[in-house]
């Protein structure tokens, strides 16, 4: 009896998945979506920063983050819809971020990858790497993009297939490097479903971003193919400050930077300046990412460590997606 309840099979998987980072921005849903963004586009996930997320059947559900019992509306909804289609019990989650959450490092992205890998694990539901991006961008649609590793797009025009993100090229393709700047860990005060709720409804600057976005999309994944770093990182810097100029026009406006921010992003400009092949950009926080040509990583960060208010440097190569890990790893 103790020996077949020993090896009864333990409804049970831990997962882990990045953060990634658009370099083509994402920011603004279509209208009446299933969180399918209005325009496409395109990231790189950070293999220095992790999500470690284990799930097993419970008596009810609970979420425990970093060691604290967590209430979490992205969670809460991505596991009722999943245990509408898939008939789950209920779900102990235990997850963890070895980096700030909410605060512009896409703790949401790596979460709700890490979730849905860590569920179809557990329960055998045997999702591909599409049906978990599909699940992964119902809970946030940046998630859709952590489940791949290296360059990953997602293309609102392909959402009559699903909505899932796809695989540009590997990490192996093109391995640049990112210094991740960190200038703050608290936790932003508008989350980006809002500000981006606020942005649709009141920037004036609204069309123009939906309409300009896809070119640049195009020419970055272009650059990204032929591992143009230049043409990369003129269209990443003008997508991240223009999704910037859009918050700042929203009302009320968002503003998400503070002083090392800007400093952070003019020392990386002096650097590019002056020959070093890096561009920055930032999210819907303060950190900024200095996203470096291979073997400049090093450099860059000795620099950007020295700039006033930045409290800490982590170094990053690029990722190799969500995927399942031994529960002791
Ligand atoms: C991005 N961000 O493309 C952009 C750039 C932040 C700035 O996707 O409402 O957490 O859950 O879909 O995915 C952050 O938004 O928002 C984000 P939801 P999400 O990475």
């Amino acid at each position: 009896m103790r020996l077949a309840e020993e090896a009864a099979p333990t409804e049970m998987a831990t997962a882990i998945a990045h953060p990634n980072v658009a370099l083509v921005k994402y920011w603004g849903k279509r209208a009446g979506s299933d969180n399918i963004p209005a325009t496409p586009s395109l990231s790189i996930g950070l293999g220095a920063l992790a999500t470690r997320t284990t799930v097993r059947a419970a008596p009810a559900d609970s979420l425990r983050l970093n060691g604290q019992s967590r209430q979490d509306a992205k969670v809460d909804g991505l596991v009722r819809n999943m245990r509408a289609a898939f008939g789950l019990p209920g779900l102990a989650i235990a997850t963890a971020n070895d980096f700030p959450t909410g605060a512009g490092l896409a703790s949401s992205a790596s979460g709700c990858a890490a979730l849905v890998t860590a569920v179809d694990a557990a329960f055998h539901l045997g999702l591909d790497a599409a049906e978990r991006s599909v699940w992964a961008r119902r809970g946030s649609a940046s998630a859709a993009r952590s489940i791949h590793g290296g360059f990953a797009t997602l293309d609102a025009d392909e959402a009559d297939e699903g909505g899932a993100a796809a695989a540009l090229a590997g990490a192996e393709h093109w391995p640049l490097e990112v210094v991740v700047v960190i200038v703050s860990n608290d936790a932003k005060a508008v989350s980006s479903t809002v500000g981006m709720e606020h942005t649709r409804s009141t920037s004036p600057f609204y069309d123009g971003w939906l309409r300009s976005t896809p070119a640049d999309y195009d020419i970055a994944c272009r650059a990204v193919l032929a591992r143009d770093f230049a043409t990369l990182a003129t269209v990443a810097e003008h997508s991240c400050l223009k999704m910037h100029g859009l918050m700042l026009s929203t009302a009320p406006p968002l503003l998400y930077w503070n002083e090392a921010t800007l400093a952070a992003i003019h020392t990386v400009r002096a650097l590019r300046e002056a020959g070093v092949p890096v561009f920055f950009t930032v999210d819907a926080g303060p950190q900024v990412k200095a996203v470096c040509a291979p073997g400049h990583g090093a450099a860059v960060a000795d620099q950007l460590a020295s700039v006033p208010g930045v409290r800490r440097i982590v170094r990053s190569g690029l990722d190799a997606g969500a995927r399942v890990a031994p529960a002791d790893e």
